[in-house]
């Protein structure tokens, strides 16, 4: 019998979070389901009617009676996940952002000890310009404190094994509802667990049809003052800034090669 990831032996399910996502949400689910054991959506006191086409889709659905920020919902689905039995989460967005049908290829790259994080980096020329200079604002200071180099560390595309939520630390914060992605690889990384990439889709010109919940200069603000009081508790760990640094140009020159022989 296999014991891959999602294989049935290895249950994954898929947690969705949801807010006002009712053009979306159940064509996601329903991909989704295609390719894990069980899906959460995790509806975050929405008002748009995402309840409503939550409700004949192939999904547990949790609701939030008003609105807790992203962060608090995948902490609710993780809470559920678990309780199905799950040992690997996958996050995906609801707004379409995140293809389910590369649910498998980052399943692949899953084990007990590594988080998967999609990079979309490979298709950086489709990122609006603002959000990528954003997303490589986080990346760089994340990575730091990370002490690894992570290509994209603002992609929500990921798997966890569920293990790592009882070794890290996290709390909901409740304003800052992006905030936790970029907290928990931090933490994971300190506690051992490694960060792998799989490229996915930069998909934006669709999504962006409805407006973005992430604010780029509040957002990456939160994230940053997270980072830096993480930072300053460690005396601003010079190892992790030239260990992430290191493997950053060590990526980029093999991409570079790998560019110039094709
Ligand atoms: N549960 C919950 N989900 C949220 C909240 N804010 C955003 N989300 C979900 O998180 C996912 C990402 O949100 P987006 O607004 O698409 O943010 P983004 O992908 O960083 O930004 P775009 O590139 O503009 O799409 C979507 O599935 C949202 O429905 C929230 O407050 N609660
Ligand atoms: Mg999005």
């Amino acid at each position: 019998m296999s014991t891959e990831p999602g294989s049935g032996a290895q249950p994954a399910a898929a947690i969705v979070p949801v807010f006002n996502e009712a053009k979306t949400i159940a064509d996601i689910v329903t991909r989704a389901a295609a390719h894990v054991d069980r899906v959460v959506a995790v509806d975050d006191g929405s008002t748009d009617g995402s309840a409503a086409a939550l409700a004949g889709v192939a999904a547990e659905t949790i609701r939030h009676p008003e609105n807790r920020g992203k962060g608090a919902a995948l902490l609710s689905g993780v809470a559920r996940a678990r309780a199905l039995g799950a040992a690997f989460v996958v996050t995906l967005d609801a707004d379409g952002q995140h293809p389910p049908e590369y649910i498998p290829a980052l399943l692949r790259a899953a084990d007990s000890r590594t988080i998967v994080v999609g990079s979309r980096m490979g298709g950086a020329g489709s990122i609006p310009k603002a959000r990528l200079r954003a997303n490589r604002t986080a990346s760089f200071f994340v990575s730091w404190a990370a002490g690894q180099w992570i290509d994209d560390t603002q992609c929500g595309f990921r798997v966890y094994p569920i293990s790592l939520f009882d070794r890290v630390p996290l709390r909901p914060r409740r304003r800052s509802g992006f905030v936790m992605e970029s907290e928990v690889l931090i933490e994971a990384c300190r506690a051992g667990f490694r960060v792998v990439s799989v490229p996915v889709p930069a998909l934006y010109a669709d999504v962006l049809q409805r407006p973005s919940h992430f604010r780029p200069v509040y957002d990456i603000a939160a994230i940053v003052m997270m980072v830096t009081g993480k930072l300053v508790a460690r005396a601003f760990y010079p190892a992790g800034l030239i260990r992430s640094q290191r493997q950053r140009r060590a990526i980029e020159s093999c991409n570079r090669n790998r560019d110039a022989a094709v």
